[in-house]
């Protein structure tokens, strides 16, 4: 029989890349089932370092999804995020930290969702049995995403239960959580070689808001100038990709992870009226400065919703 595959979104993030990987092992160490990590698509550059730092391979890349997959969904249950085939194949489990997005399936399901600030969170939970025999390596893989996702607790998504568990799972690993953050931030924001439209699409997620749809992209860095000096290409790429897409507007957020605040990017009169009146605030030279913005999920795609869907 075929393996179960699990896996997160499109584009992978270190959520989605790691994730899979860990409760891909416990379905096969603990539970007997054959399953395997796969992803959609390039993981960043955040998640390809942190699979180099604990030897991890790479999960086999998929483009399609059947009706033969059996399939595992962390980090997400929106299907504007899924390969295509997802609606073809059977999902059998869900576990994530996202709001509910309508994924509609034949048979009743095991779903887990909890308001915590990474899977890996909500992952600790499912897996009581291997709480005490994780390896290195997978506590290393569980704790990258929580340090990632939550911008190493500086995100308003950060619980409690986030640091409870990081905590836990970096004396397993043997990682110091400020040094270790520290390079994995640094990898993220290594923009050496990426084109303007990397550089857009590295972690973008689509929005239905009044019945049309948005593209909400961030780019978390702890050096924001060299994106914020790449702004007129990345205006140009943006009206390609709207185009493309059919999409009402691209949003574009460049987020300093250091000091905890949005740069949005103004791309065009209509996107830059519904951006001030989302978030009360105004441009100077083309860029919105949102102070404490860091969370496209709390934060940014909930506010400009909240004047798309009036
Ligand atoms: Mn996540």
């Amino acid at each position: 029989m075929a393996k179960v595959k699990v896996m997160g979104h499109n584009p992978p993030d270190t959520d989605s890349t790691c994730s899979p990987i860990v409760y891909a092992w416990f379905l096969q160490e603990f539970k007997n089932i054959e399953a395997e990590a796969v992803i959609g698509g390039e993981p960043n550059r955040e998640a390809k370092f942190v699979l180099n730092y604990f030897g991890a391979s790479m999960p086999e890349t998929i483009s399609e999804l059947t009706a033969e997959d059996k399939v595992v969904l962390l980090d997400t249950n929106n299907p504007e995020e899924l390969i295509s085939g997802w609606d073809q194949a059977e999902i059998i489990e869900i576990i994530d930290h996202h709001k509910l997005s309508g994924i509609k399936t034949l048979k009743p399901i095991e779903v887990t969702i909890r308001k915590y600030g990474s899977v890996p969170t909500v992952m600790w939970e499912v897996m009581l049995s291997a709480q005490d025999n994780l390896t290195k390596e997978m506590a290393g893989l569980m704790l990258a995403p929580i340090i990632s996702d939550t911008l190493k607790f500086t995100s308003p998504t950060t619980t409690g239960m986030d640091r409870e568990v990081a905590d836990k799972l970096a004396g397993i690993a043997g990682v110091n959580i400020d040094d270790f953050a520290a390079e994995m931030f640094a990898a993220k924001s290594d923009l050496t070689g990426m084109s303007a439209r990397e550089i857009l699409l590295t972690d973008q997620k689509n929005f239905e808001f009044g019945g049309k749809k948005y593209k909400i992209a961030v780019l978390e860095t702890t050096d924001v100038r060299p994106s914020l000096a790449m702004a007129v290409e990345l205006k140009a790429e943006a009206e390609k990709v709207q185009q493309e897409e059919s999409l009402e507007n691209v949003f574009f957020l460049i987020v300093d992870i250091i000091n905890s605040e949005a740069h949005l990017l103004g791309f065009n009169p209509e996107g830059m009226q519904i951006a001030e009146e989302a978030f009360s605030s105004s441009f100077t030279d083309g860029v919105m400065r949102l102070p404490g913005v860091t969370s496209r999920k709390t934060q940014i795609a909930p506010m400009l919703g909240a004047v798309l869907e009036r």
